[in-house]
């Protein structure tokens, strides 16, 4: 079952200046920051400076290469938001039950995501226009 909203994901071109923007005008600081490279992006995690510690979080992602699902969304889109992530307790639970709903996963197997998460993905023609993310947190989160 979903839990929360656990982060909005936002293509960016540029990780660095997209950081400082955020920082600077809206007080999101970085929590964590990683290299995906199977998911071909350089991504932040950001919460609020002084807010709620368990606030949905703002991933900023940015393309390690142009063929990437990041590099695409930015050739035909621009930067803006790209997905909507929802945390889960038993990611493969909720993808067979989505399935069974009529949902096309993009895995067959829960991959790699953030800090030792396990993700996979609703396709955006199955769910109104959005790409959805499922999220299983990693041991500690
Ligand atoms: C594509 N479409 C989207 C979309 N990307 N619609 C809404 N939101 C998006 N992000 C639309 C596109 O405009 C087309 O619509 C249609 O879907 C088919 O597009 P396509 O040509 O197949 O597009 P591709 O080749 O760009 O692939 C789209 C998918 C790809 C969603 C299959 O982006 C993907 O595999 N995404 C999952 C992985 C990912 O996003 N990784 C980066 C984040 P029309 O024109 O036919 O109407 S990594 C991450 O989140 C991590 C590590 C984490 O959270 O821990």
């Amino acid at each position: 079952a979903i839990r929360r909203i656990d982060h909005v994901g936002i293509a960016v071109p540029d990780l660095d200046e997209a950081l400082a923007f955020y920082r600077d005008k809206f007080g999101l600081i970085s929590e964590h920051e990683e290299v995906n490279e199977e998911q071909g992006v350089r991504e932040a995690m950001l919460v609020p400076a002084d807010g709620d510690p368990t606030s949905g979080r703002v991933q900023l992602l940015a393309p390690l290469r142009p063929d990437s699902a990041i590099g695409k969304f930015l050739d035909r889109s621009g930067p803006g938001i790209q997905q909507m992530a929802y945390t889960v307790d038993d990611i493969e639970k909720t993808s067979e039950e989505l399935r069974a709903k009529g949902l096309r996963l993009l895995y067959d197997a829960p991959r790699r995501g953030t800090a030792g998460s396990r993700i996979n993905f609703v396709h955006p023609k199955d769910a109104g226009g959005v790409l959805v993310e499922l999220v299983e947190p990693g041991p500690g989160h």
